[in-house]
């Protein structure tokens, strides 16, 4: 019999296996089947933009773009809304003819390179189990499947960074070159697997890069964050609480909101924006809302304010808030009503009307606060002082405990093994499997909070110059630092800074809360091999392997 869908793309699949139901995440087997369509059509889209390429001509700059935001749309927690999926691959027939034509004669092309898609969701779903359209339905054996897919999934994770990079004007051709490559590869059958692990490094080594995009996108538009501390509790009055990744989304809405006596809070992976100067300015970013992603049905149930998701990661809306939910750019969920881009501009006014018909908060919560904001101008201003901490024994060791969170029970292990580092440690932490701890008290070391929040899972870019500034100080190889790392992975931006993490070669990463299902046990064999990937065991057996 055959599955209703499949998808193993996320670490909360099916019986860590893959949801051939229905998704965990809340994704619906039509949802899942036509990404399957849009992905294969973005395959061939990848074949002719490459062979535009190799003739020496451009891909034109609107095809870019909308191939990076087709792509984003498939991520883990963004879109769910079967319709608008038709609407991105009417969009992907168009590019694609658009793009076969100015590739001109092509021998080469390999099966499904130049298919084109019905544009009904019925007719979309009846064709959705063509041979070798999916994740499974092909010939291929575990072992490439496995490296396409974790290829796929870093190029995913990646372009979802460039869209954030793009909005706020900075697109770099070489990104999305490569994710036309990348993209069109994998619609080759000879490819082995020597070839996808070279294209696997390549989307690791291309990521820094788009990594390094957006943070010169964030911190040229909005400042280089600032130590700063964020309020955590509640304040009376009406909100809007903003969700996401999107710094400029929450920018617009905070020059939209200003002087109507509305407070914003961030939620989620927007917390760092509280330490971007030109942020907080704004005095009614008032601090952030309650915990990480997989805990807002609870937290959002029946709240007197409204709320917008700029981008993942978005939970089936619950009938306690559904009418008080807010998506905008590539995130959808049917019925929520969507913000869209009017001329490079968004009228934020049904999220500002709504929010002061609800009324807000009716009292002030006793206050509580967190520090945050240490990225890489931050802490390496305190470069100084780290080292001479380190060299006088204060300061033994550290540990990057970052990446995502979610919902399964042994994530706990995050939380116990901040709990467990000794107080001659320091922590450097992003990516919204901080929430595990951030709200500890973990006290100082040299002068510094023991916990440095580096910001957003892209800021994985700010503890990579951290590490390599301190190799640098210590005229050591990053492997040889003080310094372990403890990952928590969730979804495909977590694979793309993975695969980052492993094309600069840093070894002996700990990897949890469970090892991905489309990693096959042969490729966990290389990984082993090459760069010492471990499963996390439990913090204490952990902890003393890495101070050893
Ligand atoms: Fe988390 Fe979600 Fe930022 Fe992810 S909110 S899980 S890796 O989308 O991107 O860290
Ligand atoms: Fe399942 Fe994750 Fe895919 Fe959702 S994204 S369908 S939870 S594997």
């Amino acid at each position: 019999m055959s599955n209703a869908m499949f998808c193993y793309q996320c670490e909360q699949t099916a019986g860590n296996k893959g949801c051939t139901t229905t998704g965990v995440c809340g994704k619906s087997p039509e949802v899942a089947k036509m990404q399957d369509v849009l992905i294969y059509m973005l395959k061939g889209i990848g074949f002719y933009g490459t062979k535009i390429l190799d003739k020496g001509d451009k891909i034109p700059k609107e095809s870019c773009e909308f191939f990076t935001e087709a792509i984003f749309s498939t991520l883990t927690n963004v879109n769910f809304d079967a319709e608008r999926f038709e609407e991105y691959i009417k969009g992907a027939n168009k590019v694609k003819k658009q793009l076969m034509e100015l590739a001109g004669e092509v021998s080469d092309a390999p099966d499904g390179a130049d298919f084109i898609s019905p544009e009904t969701k019925s007719e979309i779903l009846a064709i959705s189990d063509r041979p070798n359209l999916g994740v499974l339905d092909d010939t291929l054996n575990d072992d490439i499947r496995s490296l396409r897919e974790l290829l796929i999934y870093g190029v995913k994770g990646m372009e979802a960074y460039h869209h954030h990079a793009i909005v706020l004007g900075k697109h770099d051709e070489d990104i999305t070159n490569f994710s036309f490559k990348a993209f069109g590869a994998t619609l080759n059958r000879d490819l082995g697997a020597d070839d996808y692990v070279g294209l696997n490094m390549e989307a690791g080594n291309t990521n820094i890069k788009c990594m390094e995009l957006l943070d010169a996108a964030n911190t040229g538009t909005f400042g280089h964050p600032e130590p700063t501390e964020v309020l955590i509790s509640q304040k009376k009055g009406p909100f809007i609480i903003v969700s996401g990744h999107d710094l400029r989304d929450l920018n617009d809405l905070l020059a939209q909101t200003e002087g109507k006596g509305i407070n914003v809070y961030t939620h989620g992976e927007m917390l760092p924006c509280n330490a971007y100067p030109e942020l907080k300015k704004y005095k009614h970013l008032i601090g952030n809302f309650g915990g990480a992603w997989q805990d807002q049905q609870k937290e959002f149930d029946g709240v007197p304010g409204s709320i917008l998701m700029t981008s993942n990661c978005l939970m089936k809306p619950m009938e306690g808030y559904k009418d008080r939910i807010y998506s905008s750019y590539v995130v959808g969920w049917p019925e929520v009503t969507h913000i869209a881009d009017a001329n490079g501009k968004k009228d934020f006014s049904p999220v500002i009307e709504k929010a002061l018909a609800l009324g807000g908060f009716t009292e002030d919560e006793p206050e509580k606060k967190i520090t945050i904001g240490f990225g890489r101008n931050a802490t390496l201003s305190y470069a100084n002082e780290i080292v001479g901490a380190v060299k006088d024994g204060k300061l033994k060791h550290f540990f990057l405990i970052g990446g995502c969170d979610g919902a399964k029970s042994g994530r706990n292990y995050f939380t116990e093994f901040a709990e467990k580092t000794p107080s001659d440690t320091a922590i450097l932490t992003l990516g919204c499997g901080k929430y595990r701890f951030n709200k500890l008290d973990l006290g100082t070391v040299a002068g510094l909070p023991r916990l440095l929040d580096c910001g957003q899972c892209n800021d994985a870019y700010s503890a990579v110059k951290i590490a390599l500034a301190l190799s640098d100080a210590f005229k050591c190889d990053v492997n040889s630092l003080p310094l372990s790392y403890i990952v928590s992975w969730y979804e495909q931006k977590a694979c793309a800074v993975l695969l980052s993490m492993l094309a600069l070669g840093l070894k002996d990463i700990y990897l949890g809360p469970s090892l991905p299902a489309f990693i096959s046990p042969n490729v966990l064999q290389v990984l082993i091999d090459k760069f010492n990937i471990k499963a996390v065991s439990t913090p204490d057996a952990d902890l003393k392997a890495a101070l050893a």
